[in-house]
């Protein structure tokens, strides 16, 4: 399985110390308490499958042997962020590159590059999901091709806005499915609840204008009515999209624009 140049190690489960495991446990107690009600029952339903719990920083084997039989996703550890062109051929193989070292105590509520916080307990549980493994195997192979155009900043911006920034519309209300969200106990909150961003309908070219800042809450979110929608917004062959794209201005990432659907907070039924 292991490529050259794929950036792959062994995730070094038996190095970890009893101090990185009760990071985890605080980190994953605090998104326990706040993430049902918030997060999208697909995804309370993968972290239970997977068995991600508090006890402590979970074996990626062990995760692997789970979510191979449902949808062919299999966990690698990887040192930390990998080249976007090794990043998209992982997802294309449905190899999901987990970092796998955890963050120091002093950055429990922000750093800047995904740990194994960020992709285990954001990323993964949504994996078992088959429509949602589906719609990232194709994003990767979308990648490939993006890198080979020249274009991958737009595609980057539909990773942003729904693997790591997503909300899906549901009867109750609106519900997360954004790892960046997810892993975060204070944007689990904010995305939901904080009048001040914007929520619009998902649309993928008006996702692909949009700009992202990578170190602050969003201004912009996006709303999907479902993972069909997702999985099927990567259908079509996307040179054409991006030969228009090129010819569109970006949108800042706390801008309106024309043809926007705002999506209301008290979605009640
Ligand atoms: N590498 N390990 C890792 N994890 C990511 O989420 C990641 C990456 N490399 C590039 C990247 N994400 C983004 O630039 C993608 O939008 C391509
Ligand atoms: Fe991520």
């Amino acid at each position: 399985m292991a490529e050259d140049g794929d950036f792959v190690i062994d995730q070094g489960w038996d190095a970890y110390t009893d101090d990185h495991h009760a990071i985890w446990r605080t980190l994953f107690e605090r998104q326990a308490k706040l993430l049902p009600g918030r997060a999208c029952g697909e995804y309370l339903r993968g972290l239970e499958k997977l068995g991600v719990a508090a006890d402590g920083i979970p074996d990626f084997e062990r995760l692997s042997d789970i979510l191979e039989p449902a949808t062919g996703w299999r966990v690698v550890a990887v040192p930390g962020l990998v080249p976007d062109e090794t990043f998209f051929r992982h997802l294309a193989n449905r190899r999901f590159p987990a970092t796998n070292w955890i963050r120091a105590p002093e950055q429990l509520d922000y750093l800047q590059e995904p740990d194994v916080f960020h992709d285990v307990l954001g990323h993964v549980p949504m994996l078992i999901h088959p429509v949602f493994a589906d719609y990232m195997a194709a994003y990767g192979q979308g990648g490939l091709k993006a890198a080979g155009l020249g274009v991958l900043h737009h595609l980057a911006r539909l990773y942003w806005y729904t693997v790591e920034f997503g909300l899906i519309r549901r009867e109750e209300g609106l519900r997360i499915y954004g790892a960046g969200i997810l892993s975060s106990r204070t944007e689990s909150v904010y995305s939901l609840e904080d009048p001040a961003p914007q929520r619009l309908a998902f649309d993928l070219m008006r996702v692909m204008r949009t700009e992202y800042l990578i170190d602050r809450f969003q201004d912009t979110y996006f709303v999907v009515d479902g993972f069909d929608q997702l999985f099927e917004a990567t259908g079509p062959d996307f040179t054409p999209l991006y030969r228009e794209l090129e010819a569109l201005a970006d949108i800042a990432p706390d801008a309106t624009a024309p043809g926007d659907r705002a999506v209301p907070i008290e979605l009640a039924a």
